[in-house]
């Protein structure tokens, strides 16, 4: 493999940590699946607006590129992967009262989680067949969940494109073809494999062989940040009674991204602020002083529409369950201060 060339717009981590030097020691490299720096790097080298650039193929990537990756997760996350990673997901111990109980401004919340099964690879060096024997295996561990959470699987592989638009558009099902999973091979065998649960009020959903293997949700209308959170730990816990989840006490739950390690939870709003919409200098020196990641109104790599936008912790990595819930919840609370006070 020869030095990579990333193209000059390309301001990834992957282009700015990986050095002649650093590129010289781990060149060579590969894990015992064989999974080698030219995959680990290739979205980030292929999509110039990458933001981190590597996706890993196995738990084992992280210790065998770690000259690369750590200082890829110190820069994204603000810690060290020298310290230990401490999860809690005690609902008793998060305090976020509704920041919005008149409901003027939150539309909708929704808590997410990346899991990945032990002893599997991760989905950029995953093989069909052991996708599919993947796949059965989380089926099987949702035919158990019971009350709220009792609901149905839909595969991909079958479904109308009419359901799974319908189901993309309302914010439920992921999107198909991104780029950055494409290069990652993380869209391999397409549909095969891939689909999603959910219950009947579709308030708790897991997706299945996307980015992560699992991706378990929790969301509802408005801003009971805690039932939210209450709900998805509930199931997290009875899944846990049949997969055993990929883990490590640095890095936390193990994902394909550097960027969801650690408690790999996505806390998120869909907020109206149409006042700091005109006033992006106020709206981002607050979500720089509460680390709060600005997407779209679908999702990653999305526009916001019609002033609304999805407002979510950035840090994953070295802070808790509750500390990330947390660090959403005081953002939003400052952000709906500074959209009042521009009324
Ligand atoms: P992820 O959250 O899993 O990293 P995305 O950012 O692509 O992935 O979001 C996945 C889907 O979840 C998108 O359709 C997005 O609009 C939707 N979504 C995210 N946050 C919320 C929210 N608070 N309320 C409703 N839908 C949401
Ligand atoms: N687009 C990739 C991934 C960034 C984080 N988002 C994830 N993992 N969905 C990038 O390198 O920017």
């Amino acid at each position: 493999m020869n030095y990579p060339l990333f193209s000059k717009e390309n301001n990834s981590l992957a282009k700015k940590y990986l050095t002649k030097e650093v590129f010289e020691t781990i060149k060579d490299k590969k894990t015992s699946l064989g999974y080698g720096l030219e995959r680990l790097i290739h979205s980030g080298l292929n999509n110039d607006d990458s933001e981190i650039g590597v996706y890993a193929g196995d738990k084992e990537s992280y210790s065998t590129f770690s000259l690369l990756i750590s200082p890829i997760i110190e820069s994204y996350h603000g810690f060290t992967t020298s310290s230990l990673h401490k999860s809690n997901m005690n609902p008793e111990d998060l305090d976020t009262p509704n920041p919005d109980k008149e409901g003027m401004y939150i539309l909708s919340t929704r808590i997410r989680v990346g899991r990945n099964l032990e002893n599997m690879p991760l989905g950029a060096a995953i093989s069909k067949e052991e996708r599919n024997r993947l796949e059965a295996m989380v089926v099987d561990a949702l035919s158990l969940l019971e009350g709220e959470l009792a609901g149905e699987y839909y595969a991909l592989d079958g479904m109308s494109k009419d359901v799974q638009n319908r189901l993309i558009k309302d914010h439920f099902l992921f999107k198909e073809g991104d780029r950055f999973l494409e290069y990652a091979g993380l869209n391999r065998d397409w549909p095969k494999g891939r689909g999603i649960y959910h219950n009947i009020n579709k308030t708790f959903l897991v997706w299945v062989n996307e980015e992560d293997q699992l991706r378990i949700i929790s969301m509802q209308e408005g801003g009971d940040i805690k039932e939210v959170f209450t709900r998805l730990v509930t199931a997290i816990k009875r899944m846990e009674s049949r997969l055993t989840f990929s883990y490590s006490e640095k890095l936390g739950y193990i994902t394909s991204c550097p960027t969801n390690l650690g408690t790999a939870m996505r806390a998120s709003v869909h907020i109206a602020l149409p006042n700091l919409s005109n006033r992006m200098d106020k709206f981002t020196a607050i979500t720089k002083q509460y680390h709060l990641q600005i997407r779209g109104i679908d999702g990653e790599h999305t526009q916001s529409k019609g002033h609304i936008f999805d407002i979510s912790n950035a840090r994953r990595l070295g802070v808790t369950e509750v500390q990330a819930v947390e660090e959403m919840y005081h953002g939003v609370v400052a952000l709906i201060a500074a959209e009042k006070a521009l009324d």
